[in-house]
């Protein structure tokens, strides 16, 4: 299998983010992404390359999921965080205050000139901290997620986007749960522009993937599904139930499966079978996955109990579709082990596929 390693991600690497009242070490960091890379070059699966995509094309890309005035704040962000205030350099952007939604009279329509309330307007939590690099690394991993699904449509039969930041919880217009830029979504637009009548998106993370899911839910063209902790105590909390199942023309393309904290192998196999004939029964004609690791069961901020040896079998399954494939690297934060639950499950697809 071919990856697509983010060779900016490492510019990203936030130092605390609120939890309960109070500033823990970040989970995202770094070394995720170095033992995912390290245990897939050990395992020798596939070569490992940096995306090649022009600035032009990306920013055409960007633009199909995203809105424009979201991405100029991104570009900007940082730079408008310092021009605040000089000492702001020593500190991560994370926002305090935030514009509930219409019901609460606050607009949505008018952009703060103030930049630390700039970022209420768009992230939709504290814990996600941007920094001077978030955006060359955020926009460097949606090139890998670019150029996953360009080899995908060029023949390969899979490819990985290995990067950091996540992406499936930004949405078109917010970003949130560390995620900034949809590299999931990004694939699966790209492969829809390359001619693929049908994509699916089967979300695999804990969490459930929320900004995927806004980005498609009044489209047909796009079904979105996914695995995830039942939101009535799991992040994100505010979207991901079992009655979501799309609007307007896209009604019936967005299914849910929230399940309990404690859910081990055999419930979350059988959710993840009905959402593998979900995909059947759609007449995909390519597939992204959402690739979280967090459903492991060392976990530390995630509640499932699958098990390092669980992955290869997953992987088989979502071979056994046989459908053209882009992974996206999403969530995983027992950081020691994220990179064999990466590889097993990547190595269980490449044997089956
Ligand atoms: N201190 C992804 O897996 N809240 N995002 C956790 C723990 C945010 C997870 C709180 C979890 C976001 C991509
Ligand atoms: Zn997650």
């Amino acid at each position: 299998m071919l990856t697509l390693i983010n060779p900016h991600h490492a510019e990203h690497a936030g130092r605390q983010e609120m939890f309960r009242g109070r500033l823990v070490d970040c989970h995202e960091v770094p070394d995720r992404l170095h033992y995912v890379r390290d245990e897939l070059q050990r395992r020798a699966i596939g070569p490992q390359r940096p995306p090649e995509v022009g600035d032009a094309v990306l920013d055409a890309a960007l633009a199909r999921v995203h809105e424009p005035r979201y991405l100029h704040f991104l570009a900007n962000a940082w730079d408008d965080w310092v021009a605040l205030d000089p000492a702001n350099a020593q500190r991560d952007a994370l926002p305090s205050v935030w514009p509930l939604p219409q019901a609460h009279a606050f607009r949505h329509d008018r952009v703060p000139l103030n930049a630390a309330a700039r970022l209420g307007l768009f992230a939709f939590d504290s814990g996600t901290p941007l920094m001077a690099g978030t955006w060359r690394a955020a926009r460097a991993g949606a090139a890998c997620a670019l150029a996953a699904a360009q080899a995908v449509l060029a023949g390969e039969r899979s490819a990985f986007a290995l990067t950091r930041p996540p992406g499936h919880h930004a949405g078109p217009g917010f970003y949130g749960g560390y995620c900034f830029l949809n590299n999931a979504a990004i694939a699966a637009q790209a492969l829809r522009d390359g001619g693929h009548a049908r994509v699916a998106v089967l979300d695999v993370d804990y969490h459930h993937g929320n900004g995927t899911q806004t980005i498609f839910y009044e489209r047909a063209d796009v079904l979105t599904l996914s695995l995830h902790g039942d939101p009535h105590t799991e992040y994100p909390f505010f979207l991901g139930h079992a009655d979501e199942t799309g609007a307007g023309a896209g009604e019936g393309f967005n299914r849910n499966w929230p399940l309990p904290r404690g859910t081990g192998t055999a419930a979350w196999r059988a959710a993840l079978d009905e959402a593998l004939q979900a995909v059947a029964g759609f007449g995909a004609t390519a597939l992204v996955v959402p690739l979280g690791l967090d459903t492991y069961e060392g976990d530390p901020i995630s509640g499932f109990e699958l098990r390092s040896g669980d992955y290869p079998a997953i992987g088989a399954a979502l071979a056994a579709l046989g459908l053209p494939t882009v992974f996206t690297f999403e969530g995983g934060y027992a950081v020691a082990e994220v990179g064999v639950n990466a590889a097993n499950l990547l190595e269980g697809f490449e044997r089956a596929a």
